[in-house]
């Protein structure tokens, strides 16, 4: 890593989701985020969900999102390296953003080494033991048939149904924060599995909507990286330790 340069990380900022207007507040905030990073962050890692629901035609992409897509081409193009992890809400992206935005776009999971440390990055959708209904779908969505036959739905059609699908997937399991502690055991169960075959510094993914860090063994921590409708948080790496920080931290 360059001197005095950081690694940024966050995940499931659910652009579009909820109304018109708490979107628009959210991209703001994101981008006073990006602005307040884009001094020292060598690598930013946005690790899905990024989009509530995003799709990408041939010819057509979802509208919206101009400014925070403006403020991330300003960001690449002074150099910094941008990846874009697939979500379960935003899977479907392709090669929009590669060419757009130079960035990568990860399927699944990305290992990464810096400063001697080695990172293990997912979204973190269908790990671990369970959740069997989820595997099966993904494995649908992911079908390139079953994108190529979504593809020849006409968009306003295509974009409505899956906007609907997506407003349900993220209200379903709305509960309240201590029953929601567990839902982290599958992933840290998925980790401490990966973690008899080599050793990694840290875990970080999203998804789980619960900022948490913890150690999972005596090296090794588990950091989920929450999200930006309630936590507005973040992890940041400057080379020798990671942190998990609230952004303009809400009451
Ligand atoms: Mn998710």
């Amino acid at each position: 890593m360059p001197a005095g340069k950081k690694l940024y990380f966050a995940s499931d900022f659910h652009l579009g989701a909820r109304s018109y207007k708490s979107s628009r507040q959210r991209e703001e905030r994101i981008i006073r985020w990006l602005d307040a990073i884009k001094v020292d962050a060598s690598e930013i890692f946005l690790l899905g969900d990024v989009f509530d629901f995003w799709f990408e035609y041939k010819t057509v992409v979802p509208k919206g999102y101009i400014r925070f897509l403006g403020k991330l081409a300003e960001l690449t193009d002074s150099g910094i390296k941008l990846y874009l992890f697939k979500g379960n809400h935003d899977m479907w992206m392709f090669d929009y953003f590669v060419t757009e935005l130079n960035a990568s776009i990860i399927s699944d999971e990305l290992v990464i080494e810096r400063s001697g440390k080695i990172f293990y990055l997912h979204h973190g959708d269908g790990l671990g033991p369970g959740d069997k209904k989820y595997k099966f779908l993904k494995k649908i969505f992911r079908s390139p048939l079953c994108q190529w036959l979504f593809g020849l739905i006409p968009p306003d059609l295509g974009i409505g149904i899956a906007n609907n699908w997506s407003k349900k997937s993220r209200t379903k399991g709305v509960r309240t924060l201590p029953e929601r502690r567990y839902e982290h055991g599958w992933l840290i169960t998925h980790a401490k599995e990966l973690l008899r075959s080599a050793h990694y510094d840290y875990f970080i993914f999203g998804h789980k909507h619960l900022p948490l860090e913890k150690e999972i063994s005596p090296n090794s921590r588990y950091v989920n990286l929450g999200e930006w409708i309630n936590y507005n948080t973040y992890a940041v790496f400057d080379g020798t330790s990671l942190e998990l920080k609230y952004f303009e931290k809400p009451e």
